[in-house]
């Protein structure tokens, strides 16, 4: 061959092995077609990732029929309590249900909160967010829609082992609780704001209450799920009974997109679990999303999101996990130790991942 075509066919062979270099860089879980689908939840309730495991890979389901299937499932189990029907009393006794879905290709979001008597929450969720061009339902307004589109109810939420956890605490004078600066501090009311004459000389009747006791891994917790579907389309969802004891109208970051999930297909997803009053005000979410559309990889932008929270409220008690559009993950916590789930078509079963503070 003439050296000159020897020269020209060496460079050519030399581009194509740099730009196919180039491309497995940019994406290389794609590439190990590892990437997805997959599943990532918080917290180890396995059944519920198998669930929606089931479905974006055997049945091919889209991202967010997969979230549906995985939280829906969390419902029906009652996941420690914490998720469905049947669990966290409010000060009532009564259980409520906060739920969202997000769709991140589209962007789209439907939620419920405080939604008395209809036990599917995520279903609820999903129907506002297909048939309403709103984003979030709340009380009893959101169980009559709920209904009105045929899911089932009016159902009553509580179950004997709420009855029985309300029941203890009104014995223990309803403590702990999440009043702070009423007045009286230490029964059950009725509440009222602290008057001063009758204060004079106590003056520390009422003051604000530190109410971390209430936030904990068994009266506090929260399914997050996202599924990244066999398309690279992503879906994230939360369903919850909310905090045990809260004010009757309480709303937590569960439905709240941004704070408790948010996905968007061009950059990735997060899921959020802990204190929703406290981490509602900082939207770690889309913190963690927006960082690492910024160029984080998730392992930063999940501990960058909890530390923004923890400089304000060093005794806050939550965690975010953390996934990039290539399947990568990484969880972050504070004030307790956080578990939580995935799976992929890598792993025989859901694996746990542990994250300590
Ligand atoms: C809330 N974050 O209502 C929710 C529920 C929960 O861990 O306990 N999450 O505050």
């Amino acid at each position: 061959m003439d050296p000159k075509h020897l020269f020209i066919i060496c460079l050519l062979l030399l581009v194509l092995q740099y730009t196919s270099g180039l491309e497995a860089e940019k994406i290389p879980n794609h590439s190990q077609g590892q990437a997805y689908p997959l599943v990532v939840a918080t917290w180890p309730f396995k059944d519920a990732v198998r669930a929606a495991w089931r479905s974006v890979h055997e049945k091919g389901s889209s991202a967010v029929d997969a979230v549906i299937d995985g939280c829906f499932a969390c419902e029906e189990l009652r996941c420690d309590g914490t998720v469905g029907p049947g669990g966290s009393p409010d000060e009532n006794g009564e259980t409520t249900l906060d739920a969202l879905i997000m769709n991140g290709t589209t962007m789209e979001v439907g939620a419920v909160a405080g939604m008395r008597f209809v036990k599917d929450g995520i279903k609820a969720a999903k129907l506002v967010m297909d048939h309403t061009e709103h984003t979030l339902l709340v009380g009893e307004m959101a169980s009559v829609f709920a209904i009105s589109m045929g899911l089932p109810g009016p159902t009553n939420l509580n179950s004997s082992e709420s009855i029985e956890i309300w029941t203890n605490w009104k014995r223990n004078q309803c403590q702990p609780n999440f009043r702070k600066n009423v007045f009286p501090e230490d029964s059950c009311g009725p509440y009222h704001l602290r008057d001063k004459k009758l204060n004079s000389c106590r003056e520390d009747e009422g003051k604000l209450k530190l109410h971390s006791n209430l936030v904990d891994r068994h009266n506090h917790d929260t399914i997050s799920m996202a599924v990244i579907d066999k398309w690279g389309r992503i879906a994230v969802g939360t369903s919850t009974n909310g905090a045990t004891f809260k004010i009757p109208g309480r709303v937590g970051d569960g439905p709240i997109a941004g704070s408790s999930a948010y996905a968007d297909d061009e950059v990735g997803t997060c899921g959020a679990t802990g204190d929703g009053d406290v981490m509602m005000r900082f939207l770690p979410c889309y913190q963690v999303v927006e960082s690492m559309r910024q160029g984080m990889e998730p392992q930063r932008a999940a501990s960058d999101a909890i530390l923004r929270i923890a400089r304000k409220f060093p005794s806050f008690v939550g965690a975010v996990v953390a996934v990039n559009r290539n399947g990568v993950h990484a969880g972050a916590c504070h004030g307790w130790t956080f578990q939580y789930s995935v799976m992929n078509s890598t792993l025989d079963d859901v694996e746990i991942i542990t994250v300590v503070p």
